[in-house]
């Protein structure tokens, strides 16, 4: 079971369990409602975040690089894990760039700077310090993805997680590198599910 907010960082694992085509049941905790602190979910998951996904023994996995990887071995010929260490160490170094430094320094503090302070005037800076890492991160990867279809090339796991930056840069109408555009549009074409289905939020 996927715990997921639509419209969150979970649609990239969502976008990867129907690219998988695995088995998948959504149990909706919504972030804008602030489900995640519900002590219901704190239960399952004591960070409060999402994604989350409960396993068949019971326990929860978090983290969406763990989580992508997880997912990734289910289908070895699928090769979204690399099988050399150097191009495995390749693709956490895209995923933890794009986690951990587009997403967590980037888009939070453009979307939700209210989280770290309540003046309006350290809000608006911190706004566009992560605008400015965002822009930073976006021709990385663009320079990185060069003319490839996919950002290292083959489609992979590091797609999941451009997918939805990707998202949030669209709907933040950011300016967007032309091959990262064209690659988003690429993975929307890859999924079942249509783009204005509430499940993407
Ligand atoms: N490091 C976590 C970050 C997850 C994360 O920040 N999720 C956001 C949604 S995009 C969330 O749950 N926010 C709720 C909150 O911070 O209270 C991961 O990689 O999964």
């Amino acid at each position: 079971m996927l715990f997921h907010s639509p419209g969150s960082c979970s649609n990239g694992i969502l976008f990867l369990l129907h690219e998988l085509g695995v088995e998948h049941v959504v149990q909706i905790v919504d972030v804008r409602k602030r489900e995640q602190i519900s002590p219901h979910y704190l239960d399952q998951n004591p960070k409060g975040k999402v994604p989350a996904l409960l396993l068949p023994d019971g326990s929860v996995l978090t983290e969406f690089q763990a989580i992508a990887l997880w997912l990734g071995s289910f289908h070895p010929e699928r090769k979204l894990w690399p099988d050399t260490s150097l191009e495995q160490a390749r693709m956490m170094e895209m995923l933890d760039f794009i986690v951990g430094t587009i997403h967590m320094r980037g888009f939070v503090f453009l979307k939700v700077p209210g989280k770290f302070h309540s003046d309006p005037d350290v809000q608006k800076a911190l706004r566009i310090h992560g605008r400015e890492q965002i822009d930073k991160g976006l021709a990385v990867l663009s320079q990185v993805m060069g003319d490839a279809d996919y950002l290292l090339g083959s489609f992979s796991l590091a797609d999941a997680a451009l997918f939805y930056i990707l998202n949030w840069a669209f709907s933040e109408k950011l300016s967007v590198p032309q091959n990262l555009a064209d690659c988003h549009a690429r993975l929307w074409a890859r999924t079942s599910i249509v783009a204005s289905h509430p499940l993407w939020g």
